[in-house]
Parts: structure tokens; sequence; C-alpha cells
């Protein structure tokens, strides 16, 4: 296997785990770019998120729930947060493997690029 995400949810690779439902893990990213940085990760190798099936309700709805959940239990719920999903070399996506930065925890710059 040599998708590192898979890697952390087959348990052969470290990670520090914030929220896990049935199918979403979220856990801090090993650069992080702000006090708070946290990654939430389908557990299913999907590789961006144009591959995310509309029809999979479960799915969605297991993200939009650890959103919620880890902005709750890293403060940033109160405070704020960014949500950003890369997708493609050309936005920065390093790791082909669907996930969600929230970035929280200081005063974001405006620009989004
Ligand atoms: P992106 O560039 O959007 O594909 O984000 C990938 C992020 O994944 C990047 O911020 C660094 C993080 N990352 C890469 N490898 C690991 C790892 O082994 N563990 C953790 N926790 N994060 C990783």
């Amino acid at each position: 296997m040599d998708c590192v995400f898979c890697r952390i949810i087959q348990g052969e690779l470290p990670a520090k785990k914030i929220y896990e439902s049935e199918r979403v893990i979220a856990f801090e990213d090993i650069q992080k770019a702000a006090p708070v940085h946290v990654l939430i990760v389908p557990k299913q190798h999907i590789e961006s998120i144009l591959q995310l099936p509309d029809d999979d309700t479960q799915l969605l709805a297991e993200l939009q729930k650890a959103i919620r959940e880890v902005a709750a239990l890293t403060g940033v719920a109160e405070s704020g947060f960014r949500l950003v999903s890369n997708k493609g070399k050309a936005a920065g996506q390093t790791v082909f493997h669907l996930h969600f930065h929230i970035l929280g925890g200081r005063d974001l710059e405006l620009t989004l690029a």
C-alpha cells in the first residue's frame, strides 16, 4: 500500500487522532500550518473531491459531522476556521487520498491562494 493515509487508517503509521466514526477519521497534520491543523479523511481510498460519490449520503453526512465535531473539539467552532481540500498537483495536493484541512487557532490571511 503506497498511500500514506491508508497506512494511517490501517494503523501501520502513527497519527494524533482527534476524531473517528465508522467511515471517517480525523488526525493532526504532520506539518502544522496553524495552531489547529487537522485533516478529515474518509477511510475508503477516494482520490479527491471529484471522486466523492454524491449518492453516498452516509459518507457525506459523516464527513459533515466530522467537520462539526473537530471544530468543536479543537475550539475553532467559536473562533473560526478555514476548510480546504486541494484537488490536483497544481492546487497543492500532495496526498492523493481525499482530505479536508481544518485550519484555525490564529488569524488567517485573507487571501485564498
Ligand atoms: P495536501 O497538500 O492538501 O495533499 O495535504 C497533505 C497533508 O498531509 C500535508 O499538509 C502534510 C500531511 N501529511 C503528509 N504525510 C503525513 C503523515 O504521514 N502524517 C500526517 N499526520 N500528516 C501527513
